[in-house]
Formats: structure tokens, C-alpha cells, sequence
């Protein structure tokens, strides 16, 4: 053995004991597994048009979804792409895709026709479920659209799939290995790469959350949980959505934040736990509109995808004292959840502000020094380091990425800086990659350079993060100008806006003599933070 080899490995674990996982099952198998224990209850109610699905019904749509999927000839393994702000039929057709065994990838659907492109070639997707609105965004791709609200001219509609005949939901052998899910995310650097999440993956990071004797995530048959957060990300699909149907909770879905329908929503409906992120936190501990509702049905809130502060985190409890305020911490590649409060445990331990959680069951953390690479104990800083089942298979067609981000002892490098201190609480404190969150949505300064740099009168470009009281974060570019050329900071903004949906829009312009880099070509993102 190499030296470096005997030297100490610190491995932090979670303070519940590991668990048995079914990992070896199919997705939408193990998710909807115990459905004949409440077959009746509400499983989804679609706060966009009030209607409520039980889980039998949903179990049922599940199979017929496939039927429909293979009759229009999406085979095993096939890839087709939800393009779809929160509705039932986002539900209905990813529970169907998965139990066809095909491969669901997710976009926003405010995404610009480029960037959809891009996401739909690379995926390899043949099928577009989405509104009609979107269906122009779509021109030119050789791609089927299933249309599910209103009939469209020449394209298929999602009754074709809900109405089929379960009877010929096919039989598939489907491996753990398989992948079912393909989220898109920039990793620690460079441009939006699918995350290949398989069934095990899955299955693994749900029943780490929610399985057990002492579920780390808390929620069962009793409880009802607000998804205002976009299934097409990650979080919302695992943690709100895969979780829920796991644990038979009622599920109230909106298609978009609107402050008072959802404190209305939570109202009528006595909604119990809320997965949020900072900005919706944000808006529950300060806007005065808050005291007109009565919202002392919620037990849990939950804020993840971007750092909380601390500030916040006081005003929030002030103002619902009653509730329990914790993160959750995630990351796509991850599966994604790494870590959560162990407030939200089924037998709760006391936690500190400011924590991002303690790691899930069934899975190792590292925290490596940024330079050395050699594993670091309590209180000190360094990169954190995930193994575990539940991580991602790797990067679509993209090895080199994969190894990049999976060292060879199967850690997954998260380019997230924290330390955990001695009860066993993780906090975040930095990070290593060039990811910027708007508001929890990624925002890859790598695309955004792109872009910029295809405009003539730009030589050369980087993006850079700037914190922002509301968003968190947000995208501000430095410009070389192209000689002789006198591109203006309106003009830069708008040649960007033009191309991408509307949260990696740039919002400052600074114009230089030239971008700081490495020796090796790479923008030295910390040098031009400290000067802008
Ligand atoms: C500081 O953001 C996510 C997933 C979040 C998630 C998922 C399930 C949260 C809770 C949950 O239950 O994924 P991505 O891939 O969009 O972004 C990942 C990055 C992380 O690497 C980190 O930099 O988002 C940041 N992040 C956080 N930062 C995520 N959660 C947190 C957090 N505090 N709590």
C-alpha cells in the first residue's frame, strides 16, 4: 500500500442506526409498495384545479402510463423529457415512465427553445410531455410532443397514456442499475450534464430519508405536504414528491410561489410539513400578510438548495414558534439528499442554527482538505465527500466528468465547503465550485460564459457570483470589449437575456482590460469576487 494510504480516515456517519433499504426494487414499485394499506386517501391535490387523486387511482394511472408509453413506442430504456411546471400529469407520467422502465429527464419549462435544445439532443429524449404553450419552443426537434392540457392540432394528447389499457402495462425486467431519472446540473464546473439517477439511487436516498424504525425525515400517512417547489428539480421530486407517496402523505401541488395562495393553500388544506427554500422563508418571516392566515397546522419547515441565514432563521421562529425550522442539504449528483436535521427525526435531537443537517443513514461522509486531499476530523473545514448507494451512476456519456467527480474509492466530490462539529452537525461554510443559486436554481457560470462570448464584440468573459439579499446569489459578468468595439452593459445584458431563462440573466456588467486566469487558462473566479 501506498503511505498516503495508512494514514487515519475520518468518516462521519449518521447518529441513527443504518437500516435495511429495498433498493433492489423498481422506483415506482417501492414508492407506491404499501398503497393497499390506504388505497383510499388523498394522494395529490392539484391546487391548480382542485381536484384530489387517491393513491389507488394513482397506482392505476401508474400502469396504464406505461401501457400508453409502450404503445406509442417508448421502449426500456428510452428517454423522454417532462417539461412541466407542477400538475398531476407530471406525477402521473413520471410514476408511468418509471414503471415502463424509461428514463425521465426534467427541464423548466421556462427554459429558452436553446437551452431546451441542448438539454433534449444531449438526453437523447424521443418524447416531450408539456402545455401547449410550450409546444413552439419545440420547432424543429425530432421529438414526439404529448400535449396534457388542451387538445393541439397534430399532437398526441396525455389521455392517450392515462386512458390506456393497464391490462397491457408490459412486463419489465428492470435492474437497480437502471437509470430513471436524468436531472441535469453543472456539477462542480463547466456546462449542464445529465445526472444519471438510477432505481437504486432512488430508492436508496428516499428510504434513507423516510424508512425505518426512526425516519430521519418524519413524515408518514398523516401528514400533508406543500409541493410549491418545481418538481423538475431535484429536491421537490426526491424529497417531496418520491417521499411522499413513499410514506403515503397528501400531496398539495402549485404550479407557481404566490405568497398568499400558498399560506391559503396551507390554511384549507391543514398542510403539516413545507419543503421550502430561503426565499419562500424569507417571504413567510417578514411579510406582514403572513398574520392574516392561520397556519398552525404546520409542524416542519424545511429550507434547502441555497444557505439560510441565521438572521433569518431567528425572524422565521419568531413568527412560527411552533414549527420546526431545519435545512436539508442536497445536491443532484448526490441523489441528492447528503444531509439533514435530525430535528425533523421521528425522535428528535436538538439541533443547532445555522446547521445543514447530519448525514443521512446507510451512507460515509469525508471532509477533505482543499489542498492536500487528507481526510480532516471535527470542527475543520474542508471539502465534503459523499459515499453511498445512493449516489449518482455518473454523467450521461461523459467518463471524463464522472471521474472527476467519483474518486476511485466511490466519493463523490461536492465542491461544498463545510465542517461538522462533535454532534455529528454539518455547516456549510464555502465552496470550491463555480456553481452560482439563484434562489436554489442553478446558474452555471460556464453556459453563461458561452454565451457571452459569442457575441463578436465580446473577446472575452467570466461570470461571477454576487450575494443578494432576496435571490441569495446572482449572476454578474466581467467583459473584455473586442478591440475597437464599444458593446454597452445594456447591450451585453440583453445579448444574454435573449438566450436564457430568466434567473441566469446577468445583472451587472463590468468592463476590464482583461480576465485574471491560471497559468493552465482557468478564470480565477476568487480574485475577480475580491475585485468586483
Ligand atoms: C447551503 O440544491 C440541490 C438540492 C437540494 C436539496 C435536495 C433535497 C435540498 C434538500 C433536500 O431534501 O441540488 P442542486 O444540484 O441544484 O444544487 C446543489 C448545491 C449544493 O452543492 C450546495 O452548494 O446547492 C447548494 N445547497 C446548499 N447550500 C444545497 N442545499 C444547501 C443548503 N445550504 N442547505
Amino acid at each position: 500500500r501506498a503511505p498516503s494510504d495508512q494514514v487515519q480516515e475520518f468518516i462521519f456517519r449518521s447518529k441513527l442506526p443504518d437500516i435495511y433499504i429495498a433498493n433492489h426494487m423498481p422506483l415506482t414499485d417501492y414508492c407506491l409498495e404499501k398503497v393497499t394499506q390506504w388505497p383510499d386517501k388523498v394522494c395529490l391535490i392539484d391546487g391548480n384545479t382542485g381536484r384530489e387523486y387517491s393513491y389507488s387511482e394513482m397506482e392505476l394511472t401508474s400502469r396504464r402510463v406505461a401501457a400508453g408509453l409502450a404503445k406509442i413506442g417508448v421502449e426500456q430504456g428510452g428517454v423522454i423529457a417532462l417539461l412541466l411546471p407542477n400538475c398531476a400529469e407530471f406525477v402521473q407520467v413520471f410514476l408511468g415512465a418509471a414503471k415502463r422502465g424509461a428514463i425521465v429527464t426534467t427541464a423548466n419549462p421556462f427554459y429558452t427553445s436553446t437551452e431546451l435544445e441542448k438539454q433534449i439532443i444531449s438526453s437523447g429524449a424521443t418524447v416531450v410531455v408539456t402545455q401547449s404553450r410550450y409546444i413552439e419552443k419545440l420547432a424543429g426537434l425530432n421529438i414526439q410532443i404529448i400535449v396534457v392540457d388542451q387538445y393541439a392540432d397534430g399532437y398526441l394528447h396525455v389521455s392517450a397514456l392515462l386512458e390506456a389499457d393497464e391490462a397491457e402495462c408490459p412486463a419489465v425486467d428492470i435492474h437497480p442499475d437502471d437509470i430513471v431519472c436524468l436531472p441535469y446540473s453543472s456539477g462542480t464546473t463547466g456546462l449542464p450534464k445529465g445526472v444519471m439517477l438510477t432505481h437504486k439511487s432512488l430508492v436508496t436516498s428516499v428510504a434513507q430519508q423516510v424508512d425505518g424504525e426512526v425516519p430521519h425525515f418524519n413524515i408518514n400517512v398523516e401528514d400533508t405536504l406543500m409541493c410549491v417547489l418545481p418538481m423538475f428539480h431535484i429536491y421537490s421530486l426526491n424529497s417531496i414528491l418520491l417521499c411522499g407517496l413513499r410514506a403515503g402523505a397528501t400531496l398539495v401541488i402549485m404550479a407557481k410561489f404566490e405568497l398568499s395562495k400558498l399560506l391559503e393553500f396551507i390554511q384549507k388544506y391543514k398542510v403539516t410539513m413545507g419543503p421550502f427554500v430561503p426565499p419562500i422563508v424569507l417571504a413567510i418571516a417578514k411579510n406582514p400578510i403572513v398574520e392574516n392566515y392561520d397556519l398552525s397546522s404546520i409542524k416542519m419547515i424545511m429550507s434547502g438548495a441555497a444557505p439560510l441565514g441565521k438572521e433569518l432563521e431567528d425572524a422565521f421562529r419568531a413568527r412560527l414558534p411552533n414549527a420546526i425550522l431545519g435545512q436539508g442539504y442536497g445536491m443532484t449528483e448526490a441523489g441528492p439528499v447528503l444531509a439533514m436535521s435530525l430535528a425533523f427525526a421521528k425522535r428528535p435531537f436538538p439541533v443547532k442554527p445555522g446547521s445543514c443537517g447530519t448525514v443521512v443513514r446507510n451512507a460515509e461522509v469525508k471532509i477533505i482538505d482543499t489542498e492536500t486531499g487528507m481526510s480532516l476530523s471535527y470542527n475543520q473545514p474542508g471539502e465534503i465527500c459523499i459515499r453511498g448507494p445512493q449516489i449518482m451512476k455518473g454523467y450521461l456519456n461523459n467518463p471524463e466528468a464522472t471521474a472527476y467527480t467519483i474518486d476511485k474509492d466511490g466519493f463523490l466530490h461536492t465542491g461544498d465547503v463545510a465542517f461538522i462539529d462533535e454532534e455529528e452537525e454539518m455547516f456549510i461554510v464555502d465552496r470550491v465550485k463555480e456553481i452560482i443559486k439563484y434562489k436554489g436554481f442553478q446558474v452555471p457560470p460556464a453556459e453563461l460564459e458561452a454565451v457571452l462570448l459569442s457575441h463578436q464584440q465580446i473577446q472575452d468573459a467570466a461570470v461571477v457570483s454576487r450575494k443578494d439579499e432576496v435571490a441569495g446569489e446572482v449572476p454578474v459578468a466581467i467583459v473584455v470589449r473586442s478591440p475597437g468595439c464599444t458593446i454597452t452593459e445594456d447591450e451585453v445584458k440583453d445579448h444574454v437575456a435573449k438566450r436564457v431563462v430568466f434567473y441566469k440573466k446577468i445583472h451587472d456588467v463590468y468592463f476590464a482590460d482583461s480576465i485574471p486566469k491560471s497559468a493552465s487558462g482557468k478564470i480565477l473566479r476568487k480574485d475577480i469576487t475580491l475585485k468586483f
